[in-house]
């Protein structure tokens, strides 16, 4: 019996001692080995070592260049590009044009008082005699009025006087502005033409010798446009000096007009041609090319002229060249005028400086030389003293009222 109880016992642990054996060795089984090449992600991160930091984690998403901040290129090409259009200063708003002469005439008539109150004052001469003629004229002749204009002058008063026998000042006065009248003549038409019939832009170029103030006068054109509401893009074809670029845009920036230039030394005519193409793609209303000053006697330079107007015509025919002419200088601006007119057709003239001279007799001289109206005034340096020249207002200026 205790045998038996034995054997019983010896049966159970034996059996017991294999049934944990079996489970042991499935649980073996169902736990295999992880593969070395699976990762874990839920396992604890590993602990680090030596030059892991330099690795790049192989699963990080890949960068592309696109994605690179670049000093400069790729990222600016992306941000808006009006911020980079505009004007570094604050765009003013010009004057307006009309009455432009009547503002400006306390400056003509300072300067060319002279001419008009000699002539008042000689008229008033109990008895015009021979002597007092030849004194009027020489007034006249003073003031830059030309030879054959003065004479027109002289023997319309003479026999106009001789008509009207007894004078007071206000006939006088009133005669002498009809002569003058005569001889500034009001036939002409001066508006500066912007607006050409068939396709947009109109093309204005600007010529005439050193220091006259072309540059000056195309800035203060470009406000004129403005203030009246047409668009206006500037071409820079003055490429002896940056400098004047540099002047010219500033200029442009102050009305927010855009300038085209070239490198210095280039081709005048290669800026003025894709000054007028960036006008035709901007659909700019007036594209102004402002041309470096040259000498009427450098025929080079006069020749460089032609070949800047030639090239811009490629475009369209130019509605407008005009001579900026230096009041000051007199006599002078006849035969500058005379050699520009022959390489590039004027159109019209600017006078600039008349604040500064009493020669403005040179008004008449100058149109009857060319044939060609004077449309604009410089009355001074200041931005909005361009005026659009008024017979009228320029000979009420000249007598006094
Ligand atoms: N008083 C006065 N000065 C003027 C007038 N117009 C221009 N100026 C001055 O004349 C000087 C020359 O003017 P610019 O416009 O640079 O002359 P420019 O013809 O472009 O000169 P270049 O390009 O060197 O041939 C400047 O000091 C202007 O301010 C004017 O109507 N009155
Ligand atoms: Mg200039």
């Amino acid at each position: 019996m205790e045998i038996l109880i034995l054997a019983v016992v010896i049966a159970v642990v034996v059996l017991g001692a294999l049934g944990g054996l079996v489970i042991g060795s499935r649980r073996k089984k169902s736990l295999p080995p992880p593969p070395p090449a699976a990762p874990d992600i839920t396992a604890p991160p590993a602990e680090p070592h030596v030059g892991d930091e330099a690795e790049t984690p192989r699963d990080e998403p890949r960068r592309t260049i696109e994605e690179v901040d670049l000093p400069d290129g790729s990222v600016a090409v992306e941000e808006p590009p009006v911020v980079e259009e505009l004007p570094p200063t604050e765009i003013e708003i010009p004057e307006p044009t009309a009455g432009r002469l009547v503002r400006l005439r306390a400056r003509l008539s300072r300067s060319q008082s002279a001419l008009g109150q000699g002539l008042l004052a000689l008229l008033s001469r109990e008895h015009l005699d021979d002597e007092t003629w030849e004194e009027i004229e020489d007034i006249l002749l003073t003031a830059d009025v030309g030879v054959q204009p003065t004479q027109e002058l002289v023997d319309g008063l003479r026999e106009r006087v001789k008509v009207l026998g007894t004078r007071t000042p206000d006939e006088l006065r009133g005669l002498l502005r009809e002569e003058l009248l005569k001889l500034v003549g009001t036939d002409f038409d001066r508006t500066v033409k912007t607006e050409p019939e068939t396709s947009k832009p109109g093309i204005v170029m600007v010529v005439g010798v050193n220091g006259t103030g072309k540059t000056t006068t195309t800035g203060k054109l470009a406000r004129v446009l403005v203030a009246d509401g047409r668009s206006v893009v500037l071409g820079a074809a003055d490429t002896f000096r940056a400098a004047a670029a540099d002047q010219l845009q500033t200029w442009g920036e102050r009305v927010g007009a855009y300038t085209v230039r070239g490198p210095e030394g280039g081709d005048p005519a290669s800026v003025a041609f894709d000054a007028v193409k960036e006008g035709k793609e901007m659909g700019i209303d007036v594209v102004l090319i402002d041309t470096a000053g040259r000498l009427h006697t450098k025929t080079g330079l006069m020749d460089e002229l032609g070949k800047v107007k030639r090239v811009v015509e490629k475009h369209a025919p130019l509605d407008e060249v005009l001579l900026v002419l230096d009041a000051t200088t007199g006599q002078n601006g006849l035969v500058q005028a005379r050699v520009f007119a022959e390489v590039v057709d004027i159109t019209g003239i600017v006078l600039t400086k008349l604040d500064g001279t009493a020669k403005g007799g040179i008004v008449v001289a100058v149109q009857r030389e060319l044939g060609v109206p004077v449309k604009l005034v410089g009355l001074g340096e200041g931005a909005d003293d361009l005026a659009p020249f008024e017979p009228e207002a320029f000979v009420d200026a000249l007598i006094g009222e």
